[in-house]
């Protein structure tokens, strides 16, 4: 990689905040209310995953896909929806993860872009509630795009938005999803969790990310 890094487009969901116990929560109720059992190993399954299909992965798990109509599986997703918004209320400018802040100041004082990839309908709501929506020069959510992670559309229209080629970012991702669709898009991948594969690197957690480590990787 020969050109400069000039931006980093940052997952929203467990690289920002961590709602993935939000969303665990908010299945386990809809998927206990019509008999199936939901555990958080499952819901690694369901990170960087679009509601619909995170519900229909949920009813594939127990052979249900066919016993719902359309207007069931809506009504569904509505209602984990409902009660997942209402676990956003607990969310304050507190619940930003680790290192995630200084990074941002890091990088705007290199002149470096932030932008948001995020396929939650919800991602505006959250980055208010943490009183980050003035960080990022530009968001993509679900309105945005037409294709879930793992398809790299989320992430070439960040690029897009930034005005910077995919070669001249890094993406953060904590899913598996997220990390491919990082890769399909040609940019430079960073995995933070653990289990996750393909990733140009990994850390721990978000504390572990820093700008120097990032333009390093950049630049191999
Ligand atoms: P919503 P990300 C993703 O956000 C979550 O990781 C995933 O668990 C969730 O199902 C998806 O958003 C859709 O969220 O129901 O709020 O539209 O990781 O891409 O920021
Ligand atoms: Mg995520």
């Amino acid at each position: 990689m020969t050109t400069a890094l000039k931006g980093v487009v940052f997952d929203l969901d467990g690289v920002i905040t961590d709602t993935a116990h939000y969303h665990y929560l908010a299945w386990k109720k809809t998927a206990e209310s019509i008999g199936i059992e939901f555990d958080e190993a499952f819901n690694e399954n369901l990170k960087g995953v679009s509601r619909i299909d995170s519900l229909l992965l949920i009813l594939k798990k127990d052979g249900r896909e066919n016993d719902f109509t359309q207007e069931q599986i809506e009504a569904l997703a509505a209602d984990k929806n409902e009660f997942y918004v209402s676990l956003l209320k607990e969310i304050t400018p507190a619940d930003v993860l680790p290192g995630i802040k200084e990074l941002i100041v890091a990088l705007k004082k290199q002149n470096l872009k932030c932008a948001i990839a995020s396929v939650s309908k919800n991602a505006r709501t959250v980055l208010s509630a943490l009183e980050m929506e003035q960080e990022f020069d530009y968001i993509v959510d679900a309105a945005k795009i037409t294709k879930s992670k793992p398809d790299p559309e989320i992430f070439v229209e960040a690029c897009r938005g930034l005005n910077l080629d995919t070669s001249e970012v890094v993406g953060i991702e904590d899913a598996q999803a997220g990390i491919e669709a990082i890769n399909a898009a040609g940019i430079v991948s960073v995995g933070v969790g653990s289990g996750l594969r393909d990733a140009d690197m990994t850390v721990k957690n978000t504390g572990l990310l820093d700008l120097r480590i990032l333009e390093i990787l950049h630049s191999k």
